[in-house]
């Protein structure tokens, strides 16, 4: 019996077959996930001789230069000039329109292109002409490598590392929850294709400039519990960012981190941005806990087990306090 997903499947198989350049883009702030996906997925199509190219709205962070061909991924900006020549787009791992970075620079019904949209985010509007949305999978790395092995594509050690790099980054090495029977099933056939697990580690692992361990250490001696919800609380203004030198991206991990206390139900992250915004970064490693909830109700969106929300505001610091001015 055919899928819905399997009917999508076929579509975009179609699309791809027919289109010539085709551009596959990284979401915003980008991460290990939706970079190997892209890169597995670049090269994959490479080998059938289509022309590709990589975008995304903000840089790739140093951390992931040891992903193979990571060079190879532009600013949305130094692809604009010839646009129209792309017939497809392939949004990985984005999980609205607006994680693209595109609607910067087109509304979405202006584009002329289809858009096959691969992601695994719970809330995915489905923006794309096909969408090929897997909530349940860990990652879309986990998913590309489903397609793959469906559409009996043989995989080299460059496109398995790459993979395994996403599923590594989005499953924070096999520890979240979403880790499945399936991930580590995948898992397993990328190391049997030559996925290099070492180098994943390695890089995953030891990615901590001694700026971030610089913040971590003050935002962690800050972080408050409140007993009765059972929710741990840390806070890093932009002062906090400028007295360590790190940068808001060095806050990746935090709050995944603040779930390693025992009795904690869920942790949020509150940090300012240069955009005069609040940003709350919401985790958990519960079950019955949905941190998404919380987020849906100021503004953002996510996961059950990762959300995330911004908001217009400051953290004011009040001698041991913090208090949040929203705009
Ligand atoms: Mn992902």
């Amino acid at each position: 019996m055919f899928t819905s997903t399997d009917i999508q499947i076929n579509r975009a198989l179609y699309l791809i077959r027919r289109s010539f350049y085709i551009l596959l883009i990284c979401h915003r702030k980008p991460d290990a996930d939706t970079i190997g996906s892209a890169l597995a997925l670049g090269s994959v199509l490479k080998k059938q001789n289509k022309k590709i190219d990589y975008a995304c709205q903000d840089e790739i962070p140093a951390k992931f230069d040891f992903l193979e061909d990571v060079n190879k991924i532009k600013k949305i900006e130094q692809i604009l000039k010839n646009f129209d020549k792309y017939k497809l787009l392939i949004t990985i791992d984005c999980g609205s329109f607006e994680q693209t970075g595109l609607h910067n620079f087109f509304l979405q019904q202006e584009l002329k292109m289809p858009i096959i949209n691969i992601d695994h985010h719970q809330d995915n509007p489905e923006f794309g002409s096909i969408n090929i949305i897997k909530s349940e999978a860990s990652s879309t790395a986990e998913i590309i490598h489903g397609l793959f092995k469906k559409i009996g594509i043989k995989l080299d050690k460059k496109i398995s590392t790459n993979l395994l790099s996403g599923i590594f980054g989005d499953t924070d090495s096999f520890k979240n929850p979403n880790t499945s029977q399936k991930t580590l099933k995948a898992t397993s056939d990328l190391l049997a294709s030559g996925a290099n697990l070492k180098r994943v580690t390695k890089n995953t692992l030891q990615d901590k400039s001694l700026s971030t361990i610089r913040l971590w250490g003050k935002l962690l001696s800050e972080i408050k519990k409140n007993k009765k919800l059972g929710i741990v609380t840390a806070v890093v203004t932009n002062e906090d960012l400028k007295e360590c030198g790190a940068k808001h991206e060095d806050l990746e991990g935090v709050a995944n981190f603040l779930n390693s206390i025992p009795d904690v139900k869920a942790s949020i992250v509150l940090s300012e941005n240069e955009n005069g915004e609040i940003k709350g970064s919401l985790r958990t490693l519960r079950d019955d806990v949905d941190v998404s909830k919380l987020a849906h109700a100021l503004g953002g969106g996510g996961h059950r087990r990762a959300a995330g929300f911004t908001m217009p505001g400051k953290l004011v610091r009040n001698g041991a306090n913090i208090r949040v001015i929203s705009q």
